[in-house]
Formats: C-alpha cells, structure tokens, sequence
C-alpha cells in the first residue's frame, strides 16, 4: 500500500502512525526546522521536519525537493496550536516519487492568477490549485443531485449515436466527419433519438453526453463540445417538463451544499436549495420588460442586451414560456397559430435549458418541417417514429456547463470543462 490515508483523513488523528502521499506544495526552511505542505486532492498537511530528528543528511536531501515534486512521507500525526491547519505529521522517512523541474511553467501555490491561455496549456498544473479543483467538485456533486432525481422518478439512463447523418437545431451549426465513403456529423443534441425513444415506449429517458455545435462565435457562454443533460417525457406536457426540470436543478444545488460546502467555500459562493416552483413568465411579458429600456420587435429572439435587461429586473431562476412558434425549431407543439409550448429556463441574463411540449401528430409536423424549408425526406427515420403509435411527450437539454457556471460563480464557461474546446482550441 502507498499511503495509508488521505490527508484529510489524517488530519482527523492524533498520535498515530500514516503514511501520506501527495504534491510538496511549498517548502520553509527555518535553520534547523523545516515545514513541507504537502497537498493532496482531500487537503493540505503540514510536514514538520527536525534536523535532530531526521539527521543533517536526510534533512539536508529533504529540504533541496522542488515544488509540485511527488513524495510519501511516513510518521506521526500531532495535534498542535502552532500549526495553522491544527495538526502536523513529524515524518521519519520521506520517499521521493517523481520529481517537478524547475521552473514550473504555471505556479500552483501563487495567488496571481495566469491568463486563460497559459493556465488551459498547462491544465494539469492549473487543476493542482484547490480553487480550480473546487469547480469540479461541485460539478461532480451538480451531476450526482440531477442523477439521483431522475433517477429516483424512473427515468431510464440512455445512450444515443453521436455521429449521425442530420441537423437538429438548424443546419449552419455541424461539424462534418469523414465516415468511411460517407459524410456524416457530430451530432448538436441527442433530440431526435429521445423522441424516437418514445416511440419506442421507453416512457421517460435521460442522456447525459456531449453535444458539439460548430459555433463560430468566442464567447465566455459557449463551447464547441459541452455536456448536454436531456429528458424527454410520454404522456406529457410543457409544465410536466419544467417541474422536472426545476425538481432536477434544486436538487443538483442541494446535492453540492451538502456535499461540497467546502468547495462552495472556496469558490466564495454561498447557496441554498432554491425554493420551488421557479417563477414563469411568457414571452409577451418578458419583451414588456425589456421594451421599458429597449425597442425590440415581437418574434425576435433575445439579443444579449435584452437579456440583461431581463436578468437586471429578475435576479433569480425563471422559466421564460409561450415562445412564438417562428423562433422555435420545428419540433415543438404550436399553441395556436403565434405561440408554442416551448420554454426556455433562464438565471438572470443566462439561458440554461431549453425544452418543449413536442408535436407528436405526423402531418402536422412534416408542414412545420417544410414551412421552415427543411426536407422531410432527411428526416425519414425521425418521422417514420410518428406513423405507428407517437404518445404525446415533452422535454428539455440542459447545458451542464451553464448551470455549473451559475453555481460556482465563475465568469467564463472554459473554466467548467478540464480541457475545452473553443473556436481556436483543439489541444490539450
Ligand atoms: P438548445 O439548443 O437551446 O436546445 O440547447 C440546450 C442547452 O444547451 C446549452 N448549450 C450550450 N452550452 C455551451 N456551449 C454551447 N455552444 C451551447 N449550446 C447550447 C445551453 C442550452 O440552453 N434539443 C434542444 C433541447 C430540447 O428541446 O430538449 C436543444 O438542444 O444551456
């Protein structure tokens, strides 16, 4: 075994003998007593080395170690005042596993923050830092909380192709792939297949997976890969829909407080479970508060600007709802001739999700198809799902990166994905 404990879990003893393992973090050298902080993913220790103890050799050898060098030291935890995090670990012997070179081409231990591009060209060095870390924990604990709710309300965790044949959310945004003699996509979003899923009775489904979208705008809101969380529901409508979605996202933020306080801590966020139901206001509402400061068309989708405009007057999680039919792809259900029973979830100016009661009635659909100049025959193994027993459904995709941006409070999607993909980068 090469270490016995976490130093978190050595942290909890006092007066027995460990065996930890991590990242010298940084080193003090006082004459004859020197401190290692050692770090691992669970915490810091703090290693309090003795000459008159170790010897001159060993201590000498000891205190010559890099930053970031990987060791496993043995000894005795102490409680102890004099220690910042209240206990100390007085080792015996240190074995050093794989020594860092000098000079580190990203600090861990500095407060200075690099700019984005040195810190994701060094990525494994910029995880190293707990802030850094934080972001992934509580976007672990996000999943789990969503996870457990759909779940705990009989969804089947499903899986559907990522190289397919055709668009979903409107063709300017795919990425081709070769696909031997053929040419094929990386798929946007998994909605086709969770509605031929209904089709196929599985009565509610979620997929947890990437969706690409070859988007040429750099933002700080959008990846060109990020994780889609999608629901589709049978014998449904758009309000089944949000409850699931509101149920899914408070429980994803309860998940995290009590599972990640720390974390939370770190990242300086203080949150509590969201109260249910989220506030909703339709479309002709949110333009009436927009057009207070702004003059913005009916049928248009919401600029940024107007957006902020919304996010200045509502400070909170709230469903947008009753979207022109226009604006909508040709999946949703119509309400009437002008509106759908499509939704959008919003947190101040973000946009977190979108779903919709879908149309299930065959003709209908395929007129919706062509009105919005789209082929029927492209979609053939989508429709041919609505000709022999559609139930009516609904459902929604969540951006998993947009919520966990929300949650952390930090200000650049890039920093919820280890290794993202933007409009310029491909590597690491
Ligand atoms: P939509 O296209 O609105 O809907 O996407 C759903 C959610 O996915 C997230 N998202 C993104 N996140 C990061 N970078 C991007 N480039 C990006 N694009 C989208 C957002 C968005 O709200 N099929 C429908 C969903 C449905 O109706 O079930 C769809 O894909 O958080």
């Amino acid at each position: 075994m090469l270490r016995t404990h976490t130093l978190k879990e050595a942290s909890q003893l006092d007066g027995v003998e460990v065996k930890v393992c991590g990242w010298i973090h940084d080193i003090r050298v006082l004459g004859r007593i020197a401190f290692i902080i050692l770090r691992d993913r669970s915490g810091f220790a703090q290693l309090t080395l003795i000459r008159g103890i170790l010897g001159k050799e060993k201590f000498k050898e000891y205190t010559k170690l890099t930053r970031e060098t990987v060791i496993c030291a043995r000894g005795k935890v102490q409680r102890t005042d004099q220690a910042k995090l209240g206990f100390e670990i007085l080792p015996e012997e240190i074995e050093v596993l794989s020594v860092a070179e000098t000079p580190l081409p990203l600090g861990v231990a500095d407060k200075v923050s690099a700019d984005m591009e040195t810190r994701i060209e060094n990525r494994f060095l910029d995880l190293r830092k707990p802030e850094v870390l934080s972001v992934f924990k509580v976007r672990s604990a996000i999943l789990q909380g969503i996870r457990d709710t759909l779940i705990s309300k009989n969804f089947l965790e499903v899986h559907t192709p990522k190289i397919v044949a055709t668009a979903t959310e409107g063709g300017t945004e795919l990425f081709p792939v070769r696909y031997f003699e053929k040419e094929a996509y990386l798929n946007q979003s998994p909605q086709l297949y969770k509605q031929i899923l209904m089709a196929a009775g599985f009565d509610r489904v979620f997929e947890i997976a990437p969706a690409f979208r070859a988007e040429e705008h750099n933002t700080t809101r959008h990846l060109n890969e990020f994780i889609s969380i999608d629901v589709e529901i049978s014998f449904a409508d758009d309000e089944d829909a949000m409850r699931v979605l509101e149920e899914s996202i408070a429980n994803g933020i309860k998940y995290a407080v009590e599972n990640e306080r720390e974390a939370l801590e770190l990242l300086g966020m203080k949150w509590k479970e969201p109260e249910l139901p989220f506030k909703r206001i339709t479309y002709d509402e949110a333009l009436s508060i927009i057009n207070k400061n702004m003059d913005m068309e009916w049928g248009e989708d919401f600029s940024t600007e107007a957006l902020k405009v919304l996010g200045e007057e509502i400070k909170d999680f709230y469903f947008i709802t009753q979207w022109p039919l226009e604006i909508k792809p040709f999946y949703v259900m119509p309400y009437d001739e002008k509106y759908s029973l499509a939704f959008d979830l919003m947190y101040r100016e973000k946009e977190l999700s979108s779903g919709a009661q879908r149309n299930h009635r065959y003709e209908s659909l395929v007129e919706i198809m062509k009105g919005k100049g789209l082929n029927p025959e492209n979609f053939e193994f989508y429709l041919r799902a609505f000709r022999y027993g559609m139930p009516p459904h609904a459902g929604w995709g969540l951006g998993l990166e947009r919520l966990v941006m929300i949650i952390t409070g930090v200000k650049n999607i890039r920093e919820c994905v280890i290794f993202p993909r933007d409009r310029t980068r491909l590597v690491p």
